[in-house]
């Protein structure tokens, strides 16, 4: 929406899932025109990554932040079309996010409690709205791909972790000397992004040869089944204990026969935030289902002003 000659203005519903913030674009972008999912996020990023970092990055925001911008869709029978993007650049899927998405779109009337069909870039997902307010997600299909994979990791020495995806790629590592607790959050982001740089430097990447740009910790929880720390490809640690990154771990414990199909996980975030998750099979993979709440947080306008000289973020 043009409010001057000026100044552009876009309406964002905030919320966040465990802690994690998701900033949900219902106006005021550049219309991306048809496709599927995937052929607008590949526009999006040739001709409007501008607009990625005018609302993700600061002044507008921050590296914490997820954009989930609302797409129409492009099957009649599916809700609603959305892309996820960061600091950093695109996500193939994000659980919280669709939580985040669900939730707001609830806030906003346009949806009731029941099932909903949500078309993203790496395929569609269902989310079912319950009566609580909390939110399922089913999501894309997950697998490892890879069993204890070692690399070399400078400052730290010989790193093992598993290669899994869960709508984006995760190297999960079972075992650090770590402690995963908000009192070590500098030494953990130092280590995970070490390790991601080990393996970019390795040539070790995912199935597609796609950048492994999620690593994921564990640790024993005192109330769930475990607790993670995921640093996202910007550097910034996920506030819940992330969709696709429990997705991720779910099709781990599925290859390994530590959990059944249908059998509850409890996934805890380094902050103390929980996700209650099962699986079940699908082929050789498995469809994760990942349960959490989101929480509106705010409903505002966004505005671009073309003078300002850090309209499209600092970069
Ligand atoms: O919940 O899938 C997720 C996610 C990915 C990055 C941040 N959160």
């Amino acid at each position: 929406m043009a409010l001057s000659s000026h100044i552009t203005a876009l309406r964002a519903i905030d919320s966040h899932t465990g802690g994690e913030p998701t900033r949900l674009i219902i106006d005021g972008f550049p219309d991306l025109g048809d496709g599927s999912m995937a052929e607008r996020k590949a526009r999006f990023a040739l001709h409007y990554d501008d607009w990625r970092g005018a609302l993700i990055l600061e002044p507008r925001g921050n590296d914490v932040l997820v954009g989930a911008l609302l797409c129409q869709p492009s099957s009649p029978l599916a809700t609603a079309g959305v892309i996820f993007f960061n600091n950093a650049g695109y996500l193939g899927m994000c659980g919280h996010g669709t939580i985040g998405l669900v939730a707001s779109l609830a806030y906003l009337g346009r949806i009731e409690a029941g099932r909903h069909v949500i078309e993203t870039p790496v395929g569609t997902v269902n989310a079912t709205l319950h009566d609580d307010g909390s939110v399922t997600v089913e999501n894309v299909a997950a697998y490892r791909y890879r069993r204890q994979v070692q690399v070399e990791v400078s400052g730290y020495g010989p790193v093992v972790g598993d290669i899994a995806w869960g709508g984006n790629w995760f190297f999960l590592i079972g075992e650090t000397p770590l402690a995963i607790d908000t009192g070590n959050l500098d030494a953990l982001t130092a280590f995970s992004w070490a390790v991601r740089q080990a393996l970019e430097l390795a040539g070790i990447c995912g199935a597609d040869g796609g950048v492994i740009d999620h690593i994921e910790l564990f640790a024993d929880d005192e109330r769930a089944d475990s607790r993670n720390f995921v640093l996202c490809p910007g550097k910034a640690y996920d506030r819940s204990p992330c969709g696709t990154g429990t997705s991720a771990k779910l099709a781990c414990l599925a290859a390994d026969g530590k959990l059944q199909p249908d059998e509850i996980w409890r996934q805890a975030s380094v902050i103390g935030s929980e996700f209650s998750a099962y699986y079940r099979r699908s082929g050789d993979r498995v469809t994760p289902f990942i349960r959490g709440q989101a929480y509106v947080c705010a409903d505002s306008r966004l505005l671009l002003d073309e003078r300002d000289p850090f309209v499209w973020g600092i970069r």
